[in-house]
């Protein structure tokens, strides 16, 4: 109770805020060396998100490496460690890997954050810049085209739109291979802000196959918040109830692996606390997971979001039940 005085009294003074901007986005000391080996350079999504070489995920292969991070988060007197791998969204290149690395850990459940295309701020994108570039010369070589191009350059405006995530499995009653792993969707059912698929993993060297749920998140921009904190809460009470009796990691993932991944496990964090009557330190868990992966928790407003959902879930004596949680 008293932290909970102390989290919305910091939220009214701004104390909050000004304490989650002084924090360390990296910890002091970790490296991240095998990012950015020549061979590696390719596996990662965005130049400036890399895995601490302290907590990577090791492939157990030659070519090791992945852009993932144990998170390992324990609750106070409790025996409770709820352990996350926190991972890039894949790319065409690393969906082998991805599964790879999700087979190895023993991991049967999924959490995406992110849709695998989402509008994107096109004036940041170097490609659609140098597209620009060109038709901008175009139209001065050619006094014609001019109208053209113009539209041609508005109709691009607003139709770019930027990749998030590799879609890594198959459509629905189909069956995709990567790698060495074939991936077949059973069921896909949901609302307009999650939904949930069934899937089957095969090792084909093996000839094992595993069942794997993955639950996908999509009303949530990235460097943005979820639009609305109820159906994000009640996502947060699905992925305890479905992660119940599992103890290996829950994989999560959103395109870099930060921002949205952060807001979810400090979440879940949080609602693990207040169920176990602990006291809820939102900062002493964003700093736990820094510690084991750079940049959790990309924005203020985040931050300030997942603070807010923090108290609503305390003063509404939660966890609400879930109902209307899925319709087909
Ligand atoms: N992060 C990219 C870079 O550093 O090059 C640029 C970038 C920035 C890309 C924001 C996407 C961004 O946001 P979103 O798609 O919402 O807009
Ligand atoms: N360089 C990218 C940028 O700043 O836009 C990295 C980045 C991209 C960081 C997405 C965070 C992002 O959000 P999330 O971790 O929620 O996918």
């Amino acid at each position: 109770r008293e932290s909970m005085i102390q989290l919305a009294e910091g939220l009214i003074t701004g104390t909050v805020l000004a304490q989650f901007d002084q924090l360390y986005r990296k910890k002091p000391g970790m490296t991240m060396s095998c990012a950015r080996l020549p061979q590696n350079i390719s596996k990662n999504r965005y130049r400036d998100i890399s895995p601490y070489d302290a907590t990577r995920v090791i492939l157990k292969s030659n070519e090791d490496y992945i852009n993932a991070n144990y998170i390992n988060m324990e609750i106070p007197s409790s025996t409770i460690i709820n352990q996350y791998i926190a991972c890039q969204g894949p790319l065409p290149n690393t969906c082998p890997d991805f599964w790879q690395m999700t087979w190895e850990q023993g991991s049967s459940m999924v959490v995406m954050l992110t849709t695998q295309v989402e509008r994107g701020r096109v004036s940041r994108l170097p490609a659609l810049k140098l597209i620009m570039r060109l038709l901008t010369s175009l139209s001065h070589c050619m006094p014609g085209c001019l109208s053209g191009a113009g539209s041609l350059q508005i109709w691009l405006l607003l139709k770019i739109r930027q990749v998030k995530c590799h879609q890594y499995w198959p459509e629905p009653s189909g069956s995709s291979s990567y790698g060495n792993f074939q991936i077949t969707c059973h069921s896909e059912e949901g609302n307009p802000a999650y939904v949930f698929r069934e899937m089957t993993l095969t090792n084909l060297e093996k000839e094992e196959s595993r069942q794997l749920t993955q639950i996908q998140y999509i009303a949530w921009p990235d460097h943005g918040v979820p639009d609305d904190s109820s159906d994000f809460l009640d996502f947060v009470c699905l992925v305890r109830k479905k992660r119940a009796g599992r103890e290996e990691p829950v994989v999560v993932h959103c395109s870099a692996g930060i921002g949205r991944t952060g807001v979810l496990i400090t979440m879940e964090t949080a609602m693990c606390l207040i169920e176990c009557n602990q006291p809820v330190y939102p900062l002493d868990i964003v700093r736990t997971m820094r510690d084991q992966r750079a940049m959790m928790i990309q924005t203020p407003s985040q931050y300030r979001f997942v603070c807010e959902a923090i108290l609503k879930v305390y003063e509404e004596g939660f966890i609400k039940p879930l109902q209307a949680s899925l319709h087909k």
